[in-house]
Parts: C-alpha cells; structure tokens; sequence
C-alpha cells in the first residue's frame, strides 16, 4: 500500500519508528511503561512511548519551576519573539506535522494540516497580544493618588489535552500561556502519544537555539493517573483541561479541592436549527460536514438537526442523498471524505448508539456500519448514520464521539427550536440557518442559544482562533483562544500608589492618632 510519505514525515519530526527504539521527545525524563501507538489508519503500530513515573514527574516539575523563575523575567515582547520563532518552525513543518496528526488521529489530511494552520494563527495571535497584554487604570477617590492594575506571569500551567485535536488545542493553550510568562506541563491523550513528542521536539529546537531552558515546555505521558499528580499539585495554579464532561467533573473537583483554577473545554452537543427560511444548499453542507467531518469526534461536531416541519422532508432527503456521495476510508488519500474513529473502542461506543436509539423508538434512515475487508483492515472505519430521533430520548442527550446524527422535528415559532436546542446538559456550539432577521437575531438574544458559540448561516464546527473558543452549562464554562482568554493565564493586580505626605483613607475614614 502507498505510505503517503508517513515514514519521511515521521522522520522530519524526530520521530523514531520501533524498529529504531522507542521514541522519547527530547529532554523530557520519561522511563516508565511503554505506550504503543497504533494508527486507526491501517492499524499498524508506528512508534512506542515511555510514560511519566511519579519520580520522572517531580523531575519535570523541577524542571518546569526553575524555568519559571527565569521566563517570568524576560520581557513579555520578547517571549512573543519566542512564539514567533515557535510559529515559523511549524510553518516549516506543517506537512509533516499534518501527516501525523492524519496517521495517528485519523482525521483526514485536509484537516491535519487545517489544525497546524490554526497553531500558526494562535501562535500569530499571541504574538501581537505579547505587546497588548493590558491592564486598565481607574481614578482614585483619594487626592494625589494613582491606581492601576497589572496582569503577571501565573506559573506552571498544566495542559491535559484529547486526541481529537491532539496538536492545536495544545498550541492555543501554550502559546498565549507563554507569552503570559508561564510555563507549561503538557500530557498529551494516550491515544496520541506521537503528536505530543511531535511538538515536544519542535518546542524544544526553538528554545535550544535560543539559549533558554527546555523547562518552559515539558510533556509528561500517561493515563489519568499522571494527569492525577498535575491536579493535586499546588505548584500548578492553572489546570487546562480538553475532553469528556466525566473526566471534566473528575479535574474541576480534585482543582478545586485545593482552590487552584481549572479551565474546562468539555463536551458539546451541538444543534443547527434549520428553519422555513433557510438556504438549503448552505444547510446541507454545513451539517453534512459538522456530522461527518472529523468521523464525528470535533466536540464541535453536529449531533442534532432541529428541522422546521414544513421542510422536514426536503431537507431530511438532500442530507440523505449527500451521505450516499461519501466515500470512506484512508485519510491521508484526498479522495476521502471520512476517515476511521480512533480505536476500536469508539467503533464499540457507535455501534451502541445506533442500537440505543431504536430502542427508544427512534428510526435509523442512514444506517451505518463498521466496514471491514480491504482498506479496513483496523476495524476502525464506520459509516456515518442518521436517526430520526426526540431530543428526550438518553442517547440523543448524550454525546457520542462517533457520526451519528439525530433529525429533529419542530413546529411553529423558532423559540420552539431554541427550546429543543437548549434542552441538554452540553452548550458548547449551535447554529441557525436562516434569511429570517428576526429569527437570527431571536437566536442570538438573550433569550436565544444558551451556548458559548452561535453561529447564522454557518455550522457548528470549524471556529476560527480569534474568538474565545468553549462552553456553558456542562461544558466547563472555560474560554481559550482568542478575544481575552489570555486573562486566565494571568494573575491580576491591583495597585495603588500614594505620592503624597498625607495618608488619606479610603471611604472618607478618619483615624487620627
Ligand atoms: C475540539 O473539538 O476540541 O471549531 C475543538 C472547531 C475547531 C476546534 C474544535 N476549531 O471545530
């Protein structure tokens, strides 16, 4: 079979494949139990892994605190030059880096490449926010006084991030955390240890050439249980946590036991509402691609179509007759539109939803599958499948990373949409299509979505870095990325200075001595 140009790629990354030993990433003091790393792909194993012990963890710890000490002190505009430099190495290595984040994830070359295009523009965005990280100035109520506020460098940010995007959630974390001054402990998801090494290296070359310690950026490898030692750990004031509102509760209560601040990007159960004034050509692409692209597992991804009745079938049969146009298989191939899940656990978490939703009375019209024979051989492959469904039933309340999705009827006034977009436990992202003002901006009101991204006229899937990307309700309530997510990064003071011979109180206190 052709390799797509895999073995050069992992080649260009510093990725050492198993038969040359196993693959550590620079400098960062693994020597536990081994991780292999398959790929969903072909199922073949592509390189091994250390994981981080306890001892190996207090090693990086110490590590990352004595970096602290001296990356704090540089200049914030000159930590942006870092960040510059970061982000023309990945310009470099774009192709490479797209190709693994492709053969490890699975997701489709296209889409490897888009998530180290959006490392790019954070890593662009940080820049520029390395000389605007500003604090306001108020006026002091007392004469001859001035009062300000500052933001400093917090410390150890500790990242936990999901395979789905296994590179990009980790830059848009790690580059507005550096600018900030803060260094950062990454553990990568097990599924995707290589992408974590990846980057590792990358970081690593970047602070060598510029006679900085590698402690700035450290990766600890493992399950929950390294993850564990970050969120009990009081030399990390800032938990970063990306993935399952279960592991989310898991993070956010052991953080919070010791009063630290965890910043949660937890699951989405995202809806567009399609109503009798949409542009159905618009509506078919943009939830066919939400549904499917990614196989299903963006936590952006489309799970539930909410269809107006009077077009209920009209749209529901242009979606139908999309999904017969899908082709399935090898993503690295561009003439794919899907690739495999992430492992057979997922395939196993699928399969459970499609048999779930019948038995609560919902009708399968696309009925899916797991392929297998030639080009399937890692069992990782499904294809996309769509129920008609009712927003009450416990799979259509749940989010399953797989593509599965659910049609949705509602009848009457939009607030009946917005009613059944609303009524689950996930706000991450939603989405109207409509040429109606009225219902776009009833949407967006205060009354509308509930969610921390609403989009008109296009998917659920797809955001752009410049925003504060995250979610309400079970979501987490985090915000990353763009706008003023850098804040969180940051520990704010307050300050008041007194240039006077007089010591005046505040509220107009009189305390004479
Ligand atoms: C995620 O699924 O974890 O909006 C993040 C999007 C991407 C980010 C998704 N830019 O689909």
């Amino acid at each position: 079979a052709a390799d797509f140009g895999i073995h050069d790629a992992l080649k260009a990354l510093g990725i050492k494949e198993v038969n040359d030993g196993t693959s550590t990433g620079s400098d960062h003091f693994s020597s536990g139990d081994i991780i292999s790393s398959y790929s969903p792909v072909d199922g073949s194993l592509i390189a091994k892994v250390k994981t981080t012990t306890k001892e190996d963890y207090e090693k990086v710890m110490s590590s990352a605190t004595t970096a602290f000490k001296q990356w704090r002190t540089k200049p914030a505009p000159q930590r942006g030059e870092i960040v510059r430099q970061f982000g023309d190495k990945l310009r470099e290595l774009k192709e490479p880096l797209g190709k693994l984040v492709s053969y490890e994830m699975g997701k489709s070359y296209q889409e490897g490449l888009g998530e180290v295009q959006e490392m790019i523009d954070i890593c662009d965005f940080a820049v520029g926010l390395s000389r605007q990280l500003h604090g306001l100035t108020m006026h002091s109520e007392r004469p001859g006084h001035r009062m300000y506020e500052q933001y400093h460098s917090l410390g150890v940010v500790g990242i936990i991030s999901a395979f789905n995007f296994p590179v990009a959630v980790w830059a848009w974390n790690t580059a507005l955390a550096w600018i900030c001054g803060d260094v950062c402990v990454w553990k990568p998801s097990e599924k995707t240890p290589l992408c974590g090494v990846a980057c590792q290296n990358i970081a690593a070359e970047v602070f060598k050439a510029n006679n900085l310690p590698e402690g700035i950026s450290c990766l600890i490898n493992g399950d929950y249980k390294i993850g564990e030692l970050m969120t009990q750990d009081n030399r990390i004031p800032l938990v970063s946590a990306t993935g399952s509102i279960r592991m989310g509760k898991i993070v956010a209560q052991a953080v919070a036991a010791r009063l630290g601040k965890s910043l949660l990007e937890l699951g989405g159960n995202n809806a567009i509402i399609v109503t009798p004034d949409a542009d159905l050509k618009m509506t078919v692409i943009g939830a066919v691609f939400g549904a499917v692209g990614t196989a299903g597992q963006r936590c952006t991804s489309t799970r539930r179509l909410i269809l107006h009745e009077s077009m209920y079938d009209k749209v529901k049969d242009a979606v139908v007759a999309a999904y017969q146009q899908l082709r399935i298989g090898n993503p690295l191939d561009e003439n794919n539109h899907v690739g495999p899940l992430i492992d057979t656990d997922a395939v196993s978490h699928y399969k459970n939803a499609l048999k779930k939703v019948v038995e609560e009375g919902g009708k399968l019209i696309v009925e899916g599958g797991v392929l297998d024979g030639e080009g399937y051989e890692s069992g990782c492959y499904v294809k996309p499948a769509i129920a008609e469904a009712s927003n009450d039933f416990e799979i259509v309340q749940h989010e399953t990373f797989a593509p599965v999705l659910y049609l949705l009827k509602y009848s009457g006034d939009v607030e009946n949409a917005i009613a059944i977009q609303n009524g689950v436990v996930q706000g991450l992202s939603s989405a109207i299509m409509t040429n109606n003002l009225r219902e776009a901006e009833r949407f967006l009101s205060a009354w509308g979505s509930d969610c921390g991204i609403a989009n008109v006229n296009i998917g659920t899937s797809g955001a752009e870095i410049g925003g504060a990307f995250g979610g309400e309700k079970e979501t987490g309530g985090g915000r990353e990325s763009g706008s003023d997510a850098w804040k969180v990064y940051m520990r704010r003071q307050t300050n008041t200075i007194n240039f006077t011979t007089e010591l005046p109180l505040a509220q107009g206190i009189k305390f004479d001595l």
